[in-house]
């Protein structure tokens, strides 16, 4: 498949994949999301890849979550089926046998951030921001998030981020749990390949088996991943997604009624 949205970079093992959108803060459309599916199911040769490193082009953003110009008329299942689909290509990601990093270079927001927390490791550059703004659009986040969160930074972290849809900085990221060090954006790719090249010097079946084994952990059959599937779609197809995702895509505030 050739690449169009994603850049890919293999250099002494190490495979560096850049989201390289950066006019639209390498918000996460279609086209990324199916070369995701594509470098993690088939395009990457993992029996030669030591590790991989994910990150955004550009200065500003990492992921500004995903594409919102791709909501519009969308109904319940047809949100359902994109959440679904999201949630293969993240879970392919969580399940990789090899270290996958998110570098995180800027914003990592919604659906990118959710992408950082399908990764095993998260770094981020000082100028750093995490959240997952979804609510502001009459939303949840569909790709993991209300899930994933919550393993990271604990269930009461989790709610206010969510239910406040407020970014926090790398330096609380740092104290939160959900990166495990903060770089001058400079070092973040050198810190990234630094930690791989380590794990690279370790047997390569305990290192898939102790991503596998820790994986495990969290898989409680997952009701949550299923419930959360299924809102997502129920709250693309509602009259406040509508209103929040116009007012986005129209630049002003949105206004949301209560039932
Ligand atoms: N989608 C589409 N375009 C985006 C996105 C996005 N998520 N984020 C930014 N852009 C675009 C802007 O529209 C703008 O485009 P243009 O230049 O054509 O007007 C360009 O990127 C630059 O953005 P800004 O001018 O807004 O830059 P600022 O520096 O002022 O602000 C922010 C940067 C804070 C990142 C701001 O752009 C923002 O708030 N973006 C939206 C963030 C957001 O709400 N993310 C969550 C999206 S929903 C989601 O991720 C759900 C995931 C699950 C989906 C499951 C099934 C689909």
């Amino acid at each position: 498949m050739e690449l169009k949205a994603l850049k890919l970079e293999i250099e002494e093992g190490i495979a560096t994949i850049t989201v390289n959108r950066p006019k639209a803060m390498n918000a996460i459309n279609a086209q990324v999301m199916e070369e995701f599916h594509y470098l993690f199911a088939e395009g990457l040769d993992f029996s030669i890849i030591k590790g991989v490193i994910i990150t955004g082009s550009g200065e500003k953003a990492f992921i500004a979550g995903a594409d919102i110009t791709e909501f519009t008329n969308l109904d319940k299942q047809a949100g359902y089926e994109k959440s679904a689909y999201g949630h293969k290509v993240y879970d392919s990601i969580e399940s990789c046998a090899v270290p996958v990093i998110a570098a995180v270079n800027g914003y990592s927001l919604g659906g990118g951030n959710e992408l950082a927390m399908a990764c095993h490791m998260r770094i981020c550059s000082d100028n750093a921001k995490f959240g997952q703004p979804e609510v502001n659009l009459g939303l949840i986040p569909g790709y993991g998030g209300t899930q994933r969160l919550i393993q990271y930074i604990g269930k009461g972290r989790a709610m206010e981020l969510l239910l406040t849809g407020d970014m926090i900085d790398s330096v609380k990221a740092l104290e939160y749990g959900l990166v495990t060090h903060v770089t001058p954006p400079e070092e973040l790719l050198n810190v990234a390949r630094k930690i791989i090249t380590k794990i690279s010097t370790k047997g390569p079946i305990a290192v898939s088996n102790i991503i596998g084994t820790v994986n495990a952990f969290f898989d409680k059959t997952a009701n949550g991943f299923v419930k959360e599937k299924v809102i997502f779609g129920e709250a693309l197809e509602s009259e406040e997604s509508t209103e929040g995702v116009s007012a986005f895509l129209e630049k002003r505030k949105p206004e949301f009624k209560r039932p």
